[in-house]
């Protein structure tokens, strides 16, 4: 029986591509029986019922490396977070959730910068120091310059990958134009007719001829960090690893404990202020909510 990969669930519909022909596959009543929801992403195993029509049964879903919700897609390599340079201006918090939601989820993280021909002072080279300063890895982009691209490319093959962030920043655009590229390349046609019914809705693996899989996301502006807790909260920025468990006081929360060294690497400027006052935002409010689930019982 032939293996393959969930690209888009519609309407009781799974469309799997084993190779490079894609199956409409129907799940046997089992998963339905085990409450067991095939998603797009899930690595499959199927029995082909009309090779000439393309028909095929769903039986057997792979073990998922990870999953990631609303919109729902499984064994997810990466999250590329795209923010704007201009229009709409970034939110940073919502930037650093996405990547700590990757970070919990063991899901590689990157930023892209798009928009960067709205930005001459070049003010974004700023948000590229911070970000690749606490460890990540920045790229910035236009669609319209058609700049940045090779390297996008380059962190995209052979890996599935998720376009998440704000609504307007440019993921739509930035798929097509990595879309476009792979059609220039191979002249292939038929892709043109899917990208106008391209829908941001479904979640859908779109594979490109580079190699590796996109996902479109309507932004994933409510992420999940339902696994989250203040007290874990410093595991996830990777700019603190080093200095974690050399502070002063174990369970150093590194807002006002003294003999702090994530405190000590804010004055010295090796942590970025602003991801710092970020942190303890997010560490003030996941506290609240832990005291108030307390209450609650
Ligand atoms: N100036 C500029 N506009 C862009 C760029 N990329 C996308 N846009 C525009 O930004 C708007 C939102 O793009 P869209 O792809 O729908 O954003 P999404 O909501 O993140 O999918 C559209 O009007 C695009 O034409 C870019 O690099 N520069
Ligand atoms: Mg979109
Ligand atoms: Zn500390």
């Amino acid at each position: 029986m032939p293996y393959g990969i969930i690209v888009k669930g519609i309407g009781g519909f799974y469309y799997v591509k084993v190779d490079q022909r894609v199956y409409e596959c129907k799940a046997r009543g089992i998963f339905r029986k085990e409450e067991m929801s095939p998603l797009p992403g899930d690595k499959v195993k199927i029995a082909i019922v009309d090779e000439e029509k393309g028909l095929g049964s769903l039986e057997e879903i792979l073990q998922r490396q990870s999953q990631l919700i609303r919109p729902s897609v499984a064994n997810v390599d990466q999250v590329v977070v795209v923010i704007a340079a201009k229009s709409p201006s970034p939110d940073f918090m919502l930037l650093d959730k996405l990547l700590i939601t990757a970070e919990i989820k063991g899901i590689q993280p990157a930023v892209c910068i798009n928009k960067t021909d709205l930005d001459e002072a070049k003010e974004y080279e700023k948000i590229i120091r911070t970000y690749s300063g606490a460890g990540y890895r920045v790229i910035p982009v236009s669609t319209v310059r058609k700049t940045g691209f090779e390297e996008l490319r380059s962190i995209l093959d052979q890996k599935v990958t998720v376009f998440a962030g704000q609504s307007g920043v440019g993921k739509s655009t930035i798929l097509n134009h990595l879309m476009d590229e792979s059609l220039m390349e191979t002249g292939e046609v038929s892709r043109k007719i899917e990208r106008g019914r391209h829908t941001t809705r479904h979640a859908e693996l779109i594979e490109l001829e580079t190699g590796g899989y996109v996902v479109d996301t309507p932004g994933f502006s409510s992420f999940e960090l339902a696994d989250l807790t203040y007290d874990t909260l410093e595991l996830y920025y990777p700019e603190f690893e080093s200095y974690l468990n050399t502070c002063k006081f174990t369970g150093c929360s590194h807002i006002t404990e003294p003999g702090c060294k994530v405190k000590e690497a804010l004055e010295n400027g090796t942590i970025d202020q602003e991801r710092y006052e970020r942190y303890i935002q997010l560490y003030t409010v996941l506290k609240q909510e832990k005291e108030y689930r307390k209450k609650g019982k």
